[in-house]
């Protein structure tokens, strides 16, 4: 994994309010269908340089179709706190007719991220775990479709419950204004007919500023964000160079607000919202996560989780397991079934042994 040095203009509040010493981990993944600018998103938000007053590089290598899951850590440091940010760019989901499971991988990524912790906290150094877990990954929607699709419903129903996801309207740019407003809401409704959990954005404390509270508001108002991404920097008539798109009737610049929600995004990822996207995925996803597997568990013999649901009354909480891999905790279960039989069976021996000396002695007894 390449380390970047990326520096922040301020650092997140919330980490100095959270006092978190150590510094911490905290992984970003894009996902949608192909060619709608993930990985050009990820280098707007976080690859290059975010300095204003800092010189931006010239137009970087134009970015290619991304074929493999990758990941990219970037650190950012400020005031002696560390976020090591890890950026997960995934290949986007085809365009042909069939492509019915080519989500599949990355459904798998993320299951596999919580089976990796899962593991590490059942093992003997609980304390050091690297926490590798997807906080937030960011959906991207087309423009130009009616919202969402049946590949986006089935990718979102697929990991609503194991990740915060947050839905973005991809190459914003594409759309005027009140069409993005429309697909907005389409989106929104969608969402809610079939019933996928997106991030809830958690309500703003009362004693906070007007400012902020305005900012929470509007910025809860905008979702999906409506993106537009660029690895290009673009000088307007001699202003200052900015990030953005060039088209022959004019500039669309990715950190104007006026022109897409860019900085809104920016903003609740990296300042405001960071450590609440790890809170949920710890709190409430993975302990849904471990909760079914120690449900599963409880049954010796129940294999597949598709079964999960129909498995027993038993509360999760109630069964003292060490946490291990399924397959092996299974033998583990059925090995000490086994041992108990055997105990029990030698105890019936015992037993039996015992009330026929004592007959025998009482019989003795009686002569
Ligand atoms: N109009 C417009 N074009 C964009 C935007 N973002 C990216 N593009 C262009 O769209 C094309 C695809 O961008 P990528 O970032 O490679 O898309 P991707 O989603 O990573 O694609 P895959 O890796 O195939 O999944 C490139 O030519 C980009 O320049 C945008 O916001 N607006
Ligand atoms: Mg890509």
């Amino acid at each position: 994994m390449d380390k970047e040095y990326v520096g922040f203009a301020a650092l997140p509040n919330q980490l100095h309010r959270k006092s978190v010493k150590k510094g911490f981990d905290f992984t970003l993944m894009v996902a949608g269908e192909s060619g709608l600018g993930k990985s050009t998103l990820i280098n707007s938000l976080f690859l290059t340089n975010l300095y204003e007053d800092r010189h931006l590089p010239e137009a970087s290598a134009r970015l290619t179709q991304t074929l493999t899951i990758e990941r990219r850590g970037v650190e950012i440091e400020e005031g002696g706190i560390k976020v090591k940010l890890t950026l997960v760019d995934t290949p986007g989901f085809g365009d042909s007719v069939d492509c019915s499971d080519c989500w599949l991988p990355v459904v798998r990524f993320i299951e596999e991220q919580f089976e990796q912790y899962l593991r590490d906290e059942s093992g003997l150094n609980r304390k050091n775990i690297q926490d590798s877990r997807v906080h937030c990954c960011l959906y991207f929607i087309s423009p130009f479709g009616r919202g969402l699709r049946p590949l986006d419903v089935a990718f979102l129903r697929a990991v609503h419950e194991k990740v915060n996801i947050i839905p973005v309207i991809a190459k914003a740019d594409a759309l005027m204004p009140k069409e993005t407003q429309a697909l907005k809401q389409r989106i929104r409704d969608q969402l809610k007919e079939e019933e996928i959990n997106i991030y809830q954005f958690p309500d703003c404390d009362s004693d906070e500023d007007e400012d902020f509270k305005r900012q929470d508001a509007e910025m809860k108002e905008s979702i999906p964000f409506a993106v537009v991404g660029s690895c290009e920097v673009v000088r307007d008539g001699g202003t200052r160079p900015v990030r953005g798109r060039r088209y022959s009737w004019g500039t669309v610049e990715v950190e104007n607000p006026h022109h897409c929600d860019f900085l809104n995004l920016r903003r609740m990822l990296v300042q405001t919202h960071l450590q609440d996207l790890k809170e949920v995925t710890h709190d409430i996803l993975y302990e849904g996560y471990r909760a079914s597997c120690l449900q599963s568990l409880a049954r010796p013999g129940a294999r597949d989780r598709a079964s999960r649901s129909k498995l027993s009354r038993q509360s999760a909480t109630e069964i003292p397991l060490p946490m291990l891999p399924l397959a092996e905790t299974e033998k583990l279960i059925r090995e000490k079934d086994e041992e108990l039989r055997r105990m029990q069976e030698m105890l019936e021996k015992m037993q039996a042994q015992m009330q026929q000396s004592q007959t025998q002695g009482e019989q003795s007894d009686a002569l």
